[in-house]
């Protein structure tokens, strides 16, 4: 049959089918991955129509695979009842269409090698995007390419972070790193957790980051890309640190800045306050860099020693400052990222200077704070997780710290496998996307250090939410699927004249916390479902650095295994 007679079949084919294709040209009561579903793993559709079958059909119609609808399951964060089209046995690479026999719904699916790869790229590229102080070029950024902005050689030190050797006013430089999210200022607290997740996504993976060529201008040289893209932002964290071992908690115009562009923003900026905070996620970065980074002495010279220095002046800040809390001053009205629970933060810095510099690891505290999803403001099983990797503990403390691991993310597990949407949630908090793909790392690294599938597949069903599988519809990545956001609330998308966002970034997502952004917005009240796709909701879709790298190493742990055809 010539192509273009299979084509036509096809259009037939679709026509006779369909009458239910909505206006975005496609049919949500059946829910699937949209950058794909990979041949030898896992595969699920979410089907929100009563029924007993489904089917897999190929292009001219030709059934290719039958199966039994699950039982009904009910979510109660999109108060709805679905069932789960399950055509795992299935593994034929191609396009084919799902369809439900008895109804006139059908969607178009496809499954292939890797459908990984591309998500795991976009989300690191996203940061070069976001790269401060920096040329976006139209070699590398296509139509997104812009000037760069935010030179920040000319930071006022403020008032609330003066030091003896700095006073009100002093003029430092403090170029480079990445915007935080859909603002223009760079925080201290949340570069640790976002700088630290791409270094544990390459030390996990170190031999598929090394292949990975993220069209990034470091492209060509000897250090991995994903590393590159690290550093770029570990190299501004560098600059933060006051000459007394102190670690500014922002650098940041005193108010948010409008929607233009990086190069047409000009409003003083400012390094505030030093916090511990600040300087436990400064000094836990820069040791596990410091470590990291021994390994490529030759490509990076200095490095190493530079951010063992940096986080040994920064621990010993933090010893003769245990608990300054960050305390917003009234002239600045940016994000506060303000925690007063910092034992978490004592546990990480903890841990990573034990590797480090041979202290005595932090075992008091392993009985003392609870290890959750990472966060920003939760850093405590970054803690867990650097110990796990290390290698470097005695085999009581490496099973005490497995078994912390393992109850969580078992109970998460447990969670996903009776929930109607197959994930772990079960509070929809602000940035609940993140919690997703975070959750998604601590099953990766469950399935690594066990090989027991049900890490792996859970895994999996987090990604496969954040690109489609969710009772909104959306792959929340922009640029990714048939339906994604077009409206993130982010500075440059907003105001560069383009009607595409700027691709690979993660849409914070639904939840219940925050109204109040978009008084016009129609806001479900089923936390699940209250997303809108508008630049005004930064609560639902905004983006961020600290949900991007989480997304990067989910992705890119996906992309390995299906290299590999591991599960
Ligand atoms: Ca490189
Ligand atoms: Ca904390
Ligand atoms: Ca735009």
């Amino acid at each position: 049959m010539t192509t273009s007679i299979r084509s036509f079949l096809f259009f037939l084919f679709i026509l006779f089918a369909g009458g239910y294709l909505n206006a975005a040209g496609m049919d949500e009561k059946i829910l699937i991955p949209q950058n794909g579903y990979e041949t030898g793993m896992q595969k699920i559709a979410i089907i929100r129509v009563e029924a007993d079958s489904f089917r897999i059909v190929s292009e001219t119609g030709a059934v290719q695979f039958r199966g039994k609808l699950s039982e009904r399951k009910f979510w109660s964060f999109s108060d709805e009842w679905v069932q789960w089209a399950d055509f795992s046995n299935f593994s034929t690479a191609g396009k084919f269409r799902i369809m439900i026999p008895g109804t006139t719904y059908s969607r178009e699916i496809s499954i292939n090698a890797d459908p990984f790869e591309s998500v795991a790229h976009a989300a690191i590229k996203a940061l070069y995007y976001n790269r401060c102080s920096f040329t976006v070029s139209e070699e590398l950024g296509g139509k997104w390419h812009r000037e760069a902005g935010h030179p920040d050689t000319r930071v006022y030190v403020h008032k609330s972070a003066v030091s003896e050797s700095r006073p009100e006013g002093f003029v430092l430089s403090s170029p480079g790193g990445w915007y935080d999210a859909g603002d223009y200022n760079k925080y201290i607290v949340n570069s640790g957790i976002s700088t630290y997740t791409l270094l544990l996504a390459y030390e996990f993976f170190p031999v598929y980051w090394k292949q990975a060529n993220l069209k990034i201008p470091e492209s060509l040289n000897q250090v991995p890309d994903i590393l590159d893209e690290a550093l770029f932002n570990l190299r501004w964290m560098l600059t933060m640190q006051d000459t007394d071992g102190g670690v500014y908690h922002k650098l940041t115009t005193k108010a948010f800045e409008g929607f233009v562009m990086p190069a047409d923003a000009h409003e003083p900026r400012y390094v505030v306050q030093k916090s511990t905070a600040a300087g436990l996620d400064f000094a836990a970065t820069m040791a596990h860099a410091s470590i990291l980074f021994s390994e490529f002495a030759e490509e990076l010279p200095g490095l190493s020693d530079s951010c063992r220095e940096a986080a040994n002046k920064a621990w010993s800040w933090c010893l003769n400052n245990p608990n300054v809390i960050y305390r917003q001053p009234e002239d600045i009205f940016t994000g506060e990222y303000g925690d007063k629970n910092i034992r978490d933060e004592w546990f990480w810095a903890g841990t990573e200077m034990s590797f480090l510099s041979g202290f005595a690891y932090p075992d008091s505290l392993l009985g003392k704070i609870e290890f959750k999803t990472p966060s920003w403001n939760n850093v405590a099983t970054l803690g867990l997780l650097t110990t796990l990797k290390s290698g470097r503990v005695s085999t009581e403390l490496q099973a005490k710290c497995s078994e912390i691991l393992y109850k969580y993310v078992d109970n998460l597990v447990r969670i996903s496998e009776s929930a109607g949407y197959p994930v772990s949630l079960d509070h929809f908090a602000w940035g609940s996307n993140s919690d997703v793909v975070n959750e998604g790392i601590l099953k990766m690294i469950a399935y690594n250090l066990t090989s027991n599938d049900k890490y792996f597949n859970s895994a999996l069903r987090d990604m496969n939410y954040i690109t489609g599988v969710n009772p909104t519809g959306y792959c929340y990545i922009t640029g990714i699927g048939e339906k994604s956001p077009m409206n993130i609330h982010h500075r440059p998308s907003g105001s560069d004249g383009i009607a595409e966002p700027v691709p690979g970034f993660l849409a914070g997502g639904p939840n219940t916390a925050v109204f109040v952004d978009c008084p016009k917005a129609v806001r479900s009240k089923l936390p699940a479902l209250s997303y809108v796709d508008e630049e005004c909701s930064y609560s639902t879709n905004e983006i961020a650095i600290n949900w991007n790298t989480p997304m990067a190493f989910l992705a890119g742990a996906l992309s390995n295994a299906s290299l590999k055809n591991i599960k």
